[in-house]
Parts: structure tokens; sequence; C-alpha cells
């Protein structure tokens, strides 16, 4: 298959380059986009080399499907272009993701919607795809009426800027400023823009990615988003209220056998799910599972991803696998 990378310069698309390679994704030629700026420059891919070609170009080559990572304004105007050239996009930006004709796809949670109509398909925000993988059992089990949401969000999910600034504010170096404050030894609780009704968009994106991937508007979200000085991943504390009770074993049961989740609970022996432990990986750990013994019918968790794996390059690669699958590409 003749698979385009688009943004695969950054932070994102170099994600996506090692996980498809990671997944054996029946690659036959690779073709590295970026902007005109970075034009023939080398990407190492499985011990071959490819040089980057722009959006025009890559759309010439006539790929099976392009894996978008270049930021909104890329995606809106080159989706539909590519789409019209017959080219499946699975895209990483926020541009279509609420569009009401695009699906917003998380495979283990909504795959089962996609058909042979969908050109251009929307991976979610990252912090919502690690939160949707640990509700989908629980919704179907117990019914989830609110989940409550506080996020501790990794700089990389910002970009290069960003980790360079952590990283020069802890060797004590001036340079360029990703975030309005230091983030070494800080925490900012502000992610995105803000908008009219006080919320971040970040917090406005969990809530309403949230509704449409679970294809249930009935279930009320609330979001505060943090960024902490942390790479490795994104954490979140996660109250969910359910309309039916639970045993809290059942429910870590639950939780242990849905695909993608790995369940890391055993206080006892200080096992818990951590960035640290994350990085690098493609599954979404929860633990800290207790009930919320100031409501009834509620739980307590703690949901743990890489958020440029699970949250990004790999949610993307394993919608291109399941399309791959389904015989759509
Ligand atoms: P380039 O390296 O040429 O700037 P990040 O989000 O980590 O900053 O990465 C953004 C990615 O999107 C990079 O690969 C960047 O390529 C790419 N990009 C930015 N603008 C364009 C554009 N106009 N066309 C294609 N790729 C773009
Ligand atoms: C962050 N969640 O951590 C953001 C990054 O809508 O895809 C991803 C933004 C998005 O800053």
């Amino acid at each position: 298959m003749k698979v385009a990378v688009v943004g695969a310069t950054g932070l994102v698309g170099s994600e996506i380059l090692t996980v498809l390679a990671e997944r054996n994704f029946p690659v036959t030629e690779l073709i590295p986009v970026a902007s005109e700026r970075s034009k023939g420059k080398e990407i190492e891919f499985k011990g071959k080399k490819f040089k980057t070609v722009t959006p025009d170009e890559a759309i010439a080559m006539q790929p099976d499907v392009a894996l978008f990572s270049a930021g909104g304004s890329v995606s809106t105007e080159y989706a539909p272009l590519f789409a019209s050239a017959g080219i499946t996009v699975v895209d990483n930006s926020s541009a279509w993701r609420m569009d009401p004709s695009k699906k917003l796809i998380v495979p283990e949670v909504n795959g089962d919607v996609l058909t042979s109509q969908d050109k251009i398909i929307a991976n979610p925000n990252c912090s919502t795809i690690q939160m949707v993988v640990v509700l989908k059992p629980l919704h179907e089990k117990y019914k989830i009426k609110r989940v409550v949401v506080s996020t501790y969000q990794s700089v990389t999910g910002t970009g290069v800027k960003a980790v360079q600034q952590l990283k020069d504010e802890r060797a004590g170096v001036e340079g360029e400023k990703a975030y309005p404050y230091q983030i070494d030894l800080n925490v900012i609780p502000h992610i995105d823009v803000f908008q009219e009704n006080g919320y971040t968009k970040e917090e406005m994106k969990m809530i309403q990615e949230t509704n449409k991937i679970m294809q249930d508007d009935a279930i009320k979200v609330t979001a505060t988003t943090v960024r902490i000085p942390v790479m490795g991943g994104h954490s979140e504390s996660v109250n969910i209220e359910f309309e039916n009770d639970f045993d809290v074993q059942e429910l870590r049961q639950a939780l242990a056998a849905q695909e993608g989740v790995i369940v890391v609970d055993d206080p006892s022996n200080l096992a818990y799910p951590m960035p640290k432990d994350a990085h690098g990986k493609d599954e979404v750990f929860v633990g800290r599972i207790r009930r919320d013994e100031s409501q009834a019918n509620t739980v307590n968790l703690w949901i743990v991803a890489d958020n440029l794996r699970k949250g990004a390059a790999t949610n993307a690669v394993q919608v291109a696998e399941l399309l791959n699958k389904k015989g759509l590409i």
C-alpha cells in the first residue's frame, strides 16, 4: 500500500512513521510530506531513505491512504483535495472532528461505523482518546450519567517548541516560549485558547468529542485541562457516575477485558499508572480504581497514556489498519 504521511517531519508525524514500522503496516511505498521549506529532506523508514515532497506533489503520486498531522490549516486546505483525488485521509487535526458529515474514530470504541463513504476520517484529541477507551466498557455495563475529568498533560502535546521550553528552563538557558508562563516547577491550568463560556478549547474538545465518539449526547461531561512539566504521556483523574450500581472487582475485570486497556491497580505494591511507564506504549493504562464514597453509583479512576502514541499516531495507524481490514483502502 502507498502511504503518505503529511507532517512527516513533525513530532506526531515521526511517531506515525515509527508506529507504521513497528506494527508492520503493509507499506509498499512511503510518501513523506512536509512544507515547501523542507522539500527534499531525507526521512528514514525501515532502513530506507525517502525524500519529503509537498502536499500537491503527494496528491499527484496517488497514495492509497494519507495520514495527516500537519496542523488544522493544512488539513482544512488539503484533506478535501486528497479525498477528491480518491485518497482516503485519516486526519489528526481538529479541523474535521465536529463536522457532522465526518466520522470521529477510536477503533476499539466506534470503529464499526466506518463505511466506504468515509474519505476524510478524523482522529480525536489525545486526552479524549485515552478517556473514551476506558469509558466504553463501563457505559455498556453500567450506563454512564456524568463524567468529571481533570487532566495532567504532557508538554509533548504542544509540540517541539514546548519540549524545548521545558529543557531550556531546566538548563537555566533563555529560549523561545511555547507557554505564557514558565512550565518547569509549575502547573498551568490552561490548554489551547479560552472560549466565551470560560472553558478552554481543550476542555470543550473533551466534552464534545466524547459525546460524538460514544454516540450518546446524554452523557454529561465536564473537564478541567492542565499542563504539567512532564513528558511521556497525559494523565487524567476521572470521576464517573453511572445509572446502575457496580461491584468494583467486576468493574476492574470489565476494564481488563477491554481491548487496548491495561489495568495497573495494586496499591499494596504501589502499582498505579504513571506517564514515565506509559511512554512509547500503545495501550491506555488505568488504575486507582475505587468507589466514590461521597455519591451513589460513582467510581474514581486514574488514566494514563502516551499522548503521541494512542493519543495520536497509534490511533491514526489503527484507523488505517481497520480501513485496510474492511477493504476500504
Ligand atoms: P516542516 O518540517 O516542513 O515545517 P509539529 O506539529 O511537530 O510542529 O509538525 C508540523 C508538521 O507539519 C511538520 O512536519 C511540518 O513540516 C508540517 N507542515 C507545516 N506546514 C505545512 C504545509 N503547509 N504543508 C505540508 N506540511 C506542513
Ligand atoms: C495538548 N491535546 O496536549 C493537545 C494536543 O486537538 O489534536 C492535541 C490537540 C488536538 O496540547
